[in-house]
C-alpha cells in the first residue's frame, strides 16, 4: 500500500496544484512569489542527487551484466531500440503535423530560406560521448560523457576480475546511498509537485493557451498515439507481454514525469516502478534507465517533428521531403544530446530548426506554452525507457512474470 500511497499523494499534490493554479490566475505572481520556489527546492534536490545516481548506478549496472558479452549484447538492443523508436516517433510528429496543418491561421513574414545546411554530424556526436576530462564532465553534469565514463569504468571493473571486487562493492554501496537519499527526497515529491504545478497553471491560464492550442493538441495527440501504439505494439512483439499492465505498473512514473518535466528527476522512481511493478531485474534497470533518461527521448523528437512543421508554415516556408528527413536524422540525434531535465527539448529543438535553415526565432512563438509541451513529451520519454528495460528483461529471459503479471491487483 505504502507504493500506492506515494503515487496517491504525488496525484493529489497535482490536483490540488491545479485547483490553486486556477485560483491564482487572477494573481499569477502571488503563485511564482510564493509557491514555486518550494517547487524549485524540490527540483534542486533532484538535480543534486542526479550524477551521483547516474553514475553509480549505471558502474554497478554495468558490472551485474557480469561478462562484456552480455553487456554487448544488451547495450546493443538498447541503443537499437531507443533510435529506432526515436526515429519512429519523429515521424509520427512529422506527418501529425503535415496532415493537421498544424501551423494555420499564422503567417509571419520572413526572409529566411529553408536550406538542408547543417545536418548533424553522426560521427562528431559519437566522438564527444567519450569525454577527454572525466572529472570535468562530471563536474559540469554532461550526462553522456558520464554515462560513456562510468560504462567503461564498468567494463574495467569486469575485466580485473576477483580484484575489482572492493570496487564494485563501493559503488555498489555508494548506489544505495543515493537510493537512500531519494526516498527521503520523495517523501517531500507532493509537496514539490504541487508547488510546480500551481504556478505554471495559474501563469498559463487558458488566456495563455489558446493561441496556440492546436499545436498543443498536435504535440498531446502525437504524444498518446505513439505511446498508446508504438510501446502497446512493441512489447506485444518483442516482449510478448500485456501492455495494458505496462501501463498500469508504469503509472507513477508517468505521473511523475508530467508534473515535474524531469526524466532525470524520475528516474528513481522509474526504476523503481519497472522492479517492483513490472518485474525488471535490478541489473538491467541500472543500465537501461539512467542510459534512457539521457539518450532516449521519443516525446522530444514528437514536439520537435511538430513545431519545425509549425514554425515553417507559420512563417510560409515549405519544407521539402528531403528537408523534413533532415529533421528525422537532427531530432534522433539531438535527443541523444538532450539532458532530462526541464526545457531541454527547446533548447535542442534550435539545432533542428538550423539543420533545414528555419527562423529560430519561432522558438519564441513557443517559449510560452512550453512547460505545457514539456510535461506530455517527458511522460512518453520515460514511458518509452521504462518499455525498453521490459522488452530487453524478456528477450533476456529475466523478466519477472509473475511480479509483471500481478501489477493488476
Ligand atoms: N524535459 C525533458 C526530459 O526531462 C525533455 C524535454 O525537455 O524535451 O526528458
Amino acid at each position: 500500500m505504502k507504493k500506492l500511497s506515494l503515487t496517491t499523494k504525488i496525484f493529489l499534490g497535482l490536483a490540488l496544484g491545479i485547483v490553486v493554479g486556477l485560483f491564482l490566475q487572477p494573481v499569477p505572481d502571488v503563485a511564482s512569489t510564493y509557491i514555486k520556489p518550494f517547487g524549485t527546492l524540490f527540483l534542486n534536490m533532484i538535480k543534486l542527487i542526479i550524477v551521483p545516481l547516474v553514475f553509480s548506478s549505471l558502474i554497478v549496472g554495468t558490472c551485474s551484466l557480469d561478462d562484456v558479452r552480455k553487456l554487448g549484447r544488451i547495450g546493443g538492443k538498447t541503443v537499437a531500440y531507443y533510435m529506432f523508436t526515436t526515429a519512429f516517433a519523429v515521424t509520427i510528429g512529422l506527418v501529425l503535423a503535415n496532415l493537421t496543418n498544424v501551423g494555420g491561421g499564422f503567417s509571419i513574414p520572413t526572409d529566411a530560406k529553408v536550406d538542408v545546411t547543417a545536418a548533424p554530424n553522426v560521427i562528431d556526436t559519437l566522438i564527444n560521448i567519450i569525454p577527454s576530462n572525466p572529472l570535468k564532465a562530471l563536474v559540469d553534469g554532461n550526462m553522456l560523457q558520464i554515462i560513456a565514463f562510468a560504462i567503461i569504468i564498468g567494463i574495467g571493473i569486469i575485466g580485473i576480475g576477483e580484484k575489482g571486487k572492493v570496487l564494485f562493492n563501493f559503488f555498489d554501496a555508494f548506489a544505495e546511498v543515493t537510493y537512500k537519499i531519494i526516498g527521503v527526497i520523495m517523501l517531500y515529491a507532493p509537496i514539490g509537485v504541487f508547488a510546480l504545478i500551481t504556478p505554471v497553471v495559474a501563469v498559463n491560464g487558458p488566456a495563455v493557451l489558446l493561441p496556440l492550442m492546436k499545436l498543443i493538441l498536435v504535440v498531446y495527440a502525437g504524444c498518446i498515439l505513439h505511446a498508446v501504439i508504438t510501446y502497446s505494439i512493441t512489447l506485444k512483439l518483442f516482449a510478448k507481454v500485456n501492455p495494458f499492465k505496462f501501463f498500469k505498473g508504469i503509472a507513477p512514473a508517468m505521473i511523475f514525469s508530467f508534473t515535474t518535466a524531469s526524466s532525470s528527476g524520475t528516474l528513481p522512481i522509474t526504476m523503481k516502478s519497472a522492479e517492483e511493478n513490472l518485474g525488471v531485474p535490478k541489473s538491467i534497470t541500472s543500465f537501461v534507465l539512467p542510459l534512457g533518461a539521457t539518450i532516449n527521448m521519443d516525446g522530444t523528437a514528437i514536439y520537435q517533428g511538430i513545431c519545425a512543421i509549425f514554425i515553417a508554415q507559420v512563417y510560409g516556408l515549405d519544407l521539402s521531403i528531403g528537408a523534413q528527413l533532415t529533421i528525422i536524422l537532427t531530432a534522433t540525434l539531438a535527443s541523444i544530446g538532450t539532458a532530462g531535465v526541464p526545457g531541454a527539448g527547446m533548447i535542442m529543438l534550435g539545432m533542428v530548426l538550423q539543420s533545414v535553415g528555419l527562423p529560430m526565432e519561432g522558438i519564441i512563438l513557443i517559449a510560452g506554452v512550453d512547460r505545457i509541451l514539456d510535461m506530455a513529451r517527458t511522460c512518453v520519454n520515460v514511458t518509452g525507457d521504462a518499455s525498453c528495460a521490459v522488452i530487453v528483461s524478456a528477450t533476456e529471459g529475466e523478466l519477472n512474470m509473475e511480479r509483471y503479471n500481478s501489477t493488476i491487483k
